[in-house]
């Protein structure tokens, strides 16, 4: 069932591509001054969501007070990503409920799934159902998540599970390079999966720049998601957001 913050994505998204930021509040990586810091300076550029999580190490309490803190500051809806079956918070809007379905151990397909979702239930957090696709170089999320990355040079595997994804009833495609990658997924492998799908396409990993940004959402993303640049620089984030903004 398509639930309140999927209608208010799909609404914007009828209109114009869209800007995901994700923080990752690993307390050992930031502080939470630094998370507040960023949250504010979010809310003047116009994020359409903040994505909280990535992380493995990241506990209940720990995300329960990033999530009070981002809130405080920055009016876009927080978004849970999970590294865990644990990264949930019932303070979150809703959560990208992932399938990291390039996987080779089924802990990371269905098995986390299965144990968080009781506490989905319980938390009556909004599911946004995601196929989460580890393409190469795939770093940290590729290793943890035991992925066999796809290969930009062969898009049409890609395709073939995003289309797979929008057959199992899911509403999202993740591509993800993984945080920090050198190179973010090829623009012949995002346009071959935009023109095999009808569900939205996010991409992310190794997006630093607006002019990336531009080249990745010609190529057929509805949603960027940017991480490390929020850390290492601001202002490019701002760039950013307001090149996937205007972008026609
Ligand atoms: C990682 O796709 C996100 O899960 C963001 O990647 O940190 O490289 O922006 P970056």
């Amino acid at each position: 069932m398509t639930g309140k913050i999927e209608k208010q994505l799909l609404k914007k998204l009828s209109k114009r591509k869209l800007h995901f930021s994700l923080i990752d509040p690993d307390p050992q990586k930031v502080s939470l001054k630094s998370v507040e810091e960023t949250a504010r300076a979010l809310e003047r550029f116009g994020t359409d969501a903040i994505l909280v999580g990535g992380s493995t190490r990241v506990t209940e309490d720990v995300l329960d007070e990033a999530i009070i803190a981002i809130k405080k500051h920055c009016s876009a809806p927080v978004i849970l990503f999970p590294g865990n079956a644990d990264g949930l918070s019932k303070h979150a809007d809703a959560i990208l409920f992932m399938s990291l379905m390039n996987s080779q151990d089924a802990l990371w397909i269905s098995g986390l799934q299965a144990m968080g979702a009781p506490l989905v239930k319980k938390f009556k957090i909004e599911t946004l159902p995601t196929a989460y696709l580890i393409v190469e170089p795939g770093m940290k999320a590729g290793e943890v998540g035991k992925a066999k990355p796809l290969k930009n040079k062969n898009p049409g595997e890609a395709a073939a599970y995003a289309l797979a994804a929008q057959y199992f009833g899911m509403r999202f495609v993740y591509l993800e390079a993984g945080s920090g990658a050198p190179q973010h997924v090829s623009e012949s492998l995002i346009s071959a999966v935009k023109k095999t799908i009808d569900i939205s396409l996010i991409v992310g990993g190794g997006i630093r720049s607006a002019g990336t940004a531009k080249k990745v959402l010609k190529a057929g993303a509805d949603i960027i998601v940017t991480g490390t640049v929020l850390e290492k620089n601001i202002a490019a984030a701002e760039g950013i957001i307001r090149t996937v903004h205007s972008f026609r």
